[in-house]
């Protein structure tokens, strides 16, 4: 046996029966290490009992030369910078992080007078320097994850304010808003206080930033910063944008870069997959079926019972692990077929992975809360920082 793969109680009712049976109170009992017994013989529900971690493709290198240019220009960029916002996918808080860009991070705040041996305390405070988290699309996860996650994040990273955030929500931009104005006026002998956005391809950064200006200046803005539900847009530094008149705070945002390096194994084939199902990387970089087959086997993790694919299905369709027959059902479902009248699972594997990204995600995440263990919803936090939501 694979030893990534899962393994739910091995119990023969569970594959037998129909999930039309299936209801949410039931759901509930369940654990997601195993099934009480009473529910094995209830002959009610289905349930995979073994979920095989799917076969890869190494992950791409996709580190173009702006990356690269960046990744360079950022120490002197820091030596002007008095806030850097780094954003980060609420999706995948640990996987966005791009470590990369910390040895620049960590150099600045030295230089800056933080403690070397101290990364809660200040030494010298004559300039701003403050590092803020944003957790990016907080819309795309539900919301019982995020105070957790935030507090765990807080403790073990003293000198980093963490925020959930979403362009979605005027209450998170005003109180981003805030904390910018805040921190320019603990300066009022600075002229001015510059921020820099930086974060992953796609991860929301000219979004946010066009939305903290039009929240901080009123009346009209000038043109505002192109966004696209494409990586890679953005690729050189922006010109400056004004975030607020009084006090001033400017902002600068930044292409997206990528981790040069994914990692290697299945840890890092795991983690380009992982990237690539946020569209964190180029569309193209990565075959569409590969992203669904390990999309299948992350719902079915999820919740073996009733994983959230199903609505997509005929009604009474049980879980399905092999992912050529799922998508065989999915586009014979959805009437997507090619000549001859062979179902097209390549168009499929597409529209499986838009409609995570749009829907499922979040509908898959919430019915996971339904079958998780009691114990383990008591500590999320750990949970959190240990792996990431999708
Ligand atoms: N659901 C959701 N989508 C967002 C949010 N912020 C940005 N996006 C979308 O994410 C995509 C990338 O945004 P963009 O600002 O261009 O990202 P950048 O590459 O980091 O500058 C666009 O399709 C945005 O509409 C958010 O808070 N929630
Ligand atoms: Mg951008």
């Amino acid at each position: 046996m694979n030893d990534r793969s899962t393994t739910v109680n091995n119990c023969k009712a569970f594959s037998q029966l129909p999930l039309a049976a299936t209801s949410p109170l039931l759901a509930v009992q369940v654990t997601r290490i195993g099934l009480p017994r009473s529910l094995c013989t209830a002959h009610h529900v289905m349930a995979l009992t073994h979920i095989p971690f799917p076969a890869l493709p190494m992950p791409p290198s996709w580190f173009p030369g702006h990356m690269m240019k960046f990744t360079r220009m950022l120490p002197a960029l820091l030596t002007r910078t008095d806030v850097v916002l780094e954003l980060r996918d609420s999706r995948l808080p640990l996987t966005s992080i791009n470590r990369t860009l910390e040895g620049a991070l960590q150099k600045w705040r030295l230089e800056r007078g933080w403690d070397p041996n101290d990364a809660s305390r200040r030494v010298v405070n004559s300039t701003a320097c403050e590092r803020i988290i944003v957790l990016n699309k907080r819309d795309l996860v539900p919301e019982w994850g995020l105070e957790p996650f935030r507090k765990a994040m807080s403790s073990r990273f003293p000198d980093q304010q963490v925020l959930f955030a979403s362009w979605q929500r005027p209450r998170d931009i005003r109180d981003l808003s805030e904390m910018l104005v805040n921190i320019a006026k603990k300066y009022p002998y600075a002229m001015e206080l510059n921020v820099l956005v930086i974060g992953m391809p796609n991860v929301g950064k000219s979004t946010l930033l066009n939305a903290l200006r039009n929240m901080g200046i009123k009346g009209r803005t000038p043109k505002a910063l192109r966004t696209s539900a494409n990586p890679g847009l953005t690729q050189a530094l922006s010109t400056r944008l004004k975030l607020s008149l009084s006090p001033l705070v400017y902002a600068f945002d930044s292409p997206g870069v990528m981790l040069p390096f994914l990692g290697l194994g299945e840890e890092g084939a795991e983690r380009g997959v992982k990237l690539a199902l946020i569209a964190g990387i180029k569309e193209g970089m990565y075959d569409v079926e590969a992203l669904a087959s390990y999309l299948l086997y992350r719902l079915n993790i999820l919740n073996p019972i009733s994983p959230a694919y199903l609505q997509l299905l005929p009604s009474g369709s049980p879980p399905i692990i092999d992912v050529e027959e799922f998508l065989e059902s999915l586009a014979r479902r959805m009437g997507m077929v090619k000549k001859g009248a062979a179902p097209d699972v390549r168009r499929a594997a597409v529209y499986f992975v838009r409609w995570w990204r749009e829907e499922g995600g979040l509908i898959s995440a919430s019915s996971a809360l339904q079958i998780a263990d009691r114990r383990s919803l008591a500590r999320p936090a750990v949970a959190g920082l240990r792996t990431d939501g999708v």
